[in-house]
């Protein structure tokens, strides 16, 4: 007999497989985003034929093979089940939720969390994540319409059957076979596509709409249909010079911290939802109504910032000025301002035996790359909120974040950034020094 996991097909692979599937679906849904990943692909090519060091320490950290298929996505659901169920889908694709975001301080009654993979193995096969938002009912101002909207969301079932007894049967014996894992891809998809018929009369939407388009577009539906797939760019303002004469209307600024010789964090553009047409239930022909929802975007990852790094972030979006972070690769190690993953050169063995880790660096026996940002950053999330729901109308809540709330509805408390890229550099710390039989620190 086989070991028990052989029986299963990887998690990593039902994730890679399904990221792939979700690709497929969106392209045939918004052509547009067929034509945005082809210019990501073109940028990308011609950023790594010119900058032969980048694509270097890209193919050394497993970043050039998953860089064609790097996406992330985002959905928003309505109710605490609907998150719970989520999870677990996405749990059997190795999909853990990380990270608290809060976006009803930029007006937006949401807060989120990004399902992603958390090892370094199994980002390197699919990097896939999702920014999952949760509908805050709460801050429906009218009881009469909160009241509505949450017996509209009780109805519904976003998981089909098929697809929840194969998550049930992954939690009960701990994996799916292959023939199940391609079911459960197939099954899952279902939740996410998009679907041209409302399930609310036009004046229930038109009411839902003006509480806030986001209620509307989450409460409307039969599910949470996939809003944006987003691919990884190299040069995130090529694509945002090039994207008019490619027909897509970029959004007016980049989110994110500025243009720099050593990325950090996250920038990201997007190109503005478009306007779909859709049918209310009492319309008497079919797609009457329209819907903006659905929209373009790119992102540009650099390296993770550790708390100290990020304070710093944090200062210059609220404060302005320069953002006081030294754009050089060193710099930033030394000064623990950014996170790295380090690993012993070819004979590092033979290195003096009471060398420091700087010297080490230094002498070429320790290599380090930076490690990437696999995160989001508030501010910029609700920019890309903001920039595809129309600013019409700006909405203030006053209401605090509610952490709690959310890992009660989720079933489980997120894990931490922060603490993941601190376990990547130590782990690749301790490795480096098995290698060189001694204990090396950061
Ligand atoms: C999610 C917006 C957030 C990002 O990349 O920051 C996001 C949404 O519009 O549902 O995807
Ligand atoms: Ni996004």
């Amino acid at each position: 007999m086989p070991p028990a996991t052989d029986r299963f097909q990887p998690p990593h692979a039902i994730r890679a497989a399904f990221a792939a599937a979700m690709s497929l679906m969106y392209a045939q849904e918004v052509p547009q985003y067929r034509a945005l990943t082809d210019l990501v692909a073109a940028v990308n090519r011609r950023v790594l034929a010119g900058d032969p060091a980048l694509a270097e320490r890209m193919a050394r950290s497993g970043e050039t093979a998953r860089l064609a298929g790097e996406r992330h996505g985002a959905i928003r659901v309505g109710t605490a089940d609907e998150l719970a169920t989520i999870a677990r889908a996405f749990a059997v694709m190795g999909m853990a939720p990380v990270g608290y975001y809060d976006l009803a301080p930029a007006g937006v009654p949401v807060h989120a969390t990004a399902f992603r993979a958390v090892e370094e193995t199994a980002l390197t096969v699919s990097p896939f994540r999702v920014f999952t938002s949760l509908l805050r009912l709460e801050l429906i101002a009218d009881p009469a319409l909160r009241a509505e909207a949450a017996a509209i969301l009780a109805r519904r079932r976003i998981v089909t059957p098929a697809a929840l007894a194969l998550i049930a049967r992954a939690e009960r014996e701990g994996g799916l076979s292959e023939v199940d894992a391609a079911a459960f891809v197939a099954a899952l998809l279902e939740t996410f596509r998009w679907h041209a018929h409302a399930t609310v009369p036009r004046d229930t939407y038109r009411r839902l709409l003006a509480a806030h388009r986001l209620v509307a577009d989450v409460v409307s539906f039969k599910g949470p249909h996939i809003n944006h797939l987003t691919p990884r760019v190299l040069d995130i303002d090529a694509v945002q010079a090039e994207m008019p004469a490619r027909g897509m209307a970029a959004k007016q600024t980049i989110e994110g911290p500025p243009k720099r010789r050593c990325p950090v964090l996250l920038r990201q553009t997007s190109f503005t939802a478009l306007e779909e047409r859709i049918a209310f239930t009492d319309d008497a022909a079919d797609a009457a109504g329209s819907h903006t929802a659905r929209f373009g975007e790119v992102e540009q990852r650099g390296v993770a910032l550790t708390a100290a790094g990020q304070a710093r972030y944090d200062a210059w979006i609220g404060n302005g000025g320069a953002l006081d972070l030294p754009d050089d690769w060193a710099a930033l190690r030394r000064q623990g301002l950014a996170f790295f993953r380090y690993r012993a050169a070819d004979g590092a063995a033979a290195a003096a035996a009471d060398a420091g880790l700087e010297d080490l660096v230094a002498h070429g026996q320790i290599l380090c790359d930076p490690i990437v940002y696999e995160d989001f950053l508030p501010v910029s999330a609700a920019g890309i909120f903001q920039s595809n729901l129309g600013a019409d109308r700006r909405v203030d809540y006053t209401a605090a974040a509610d952490r709690a709330a959310f890992e009660q509805a989720l079933g489980r408390a997120v894990e931490d950034p922060l603490a993941l890229c601190a376990a990547a550099q130590r782990a690749s710390l301790d490795a480096v020094g098995r290698v060189l039989g001694r204990t090396l620190s950061a």
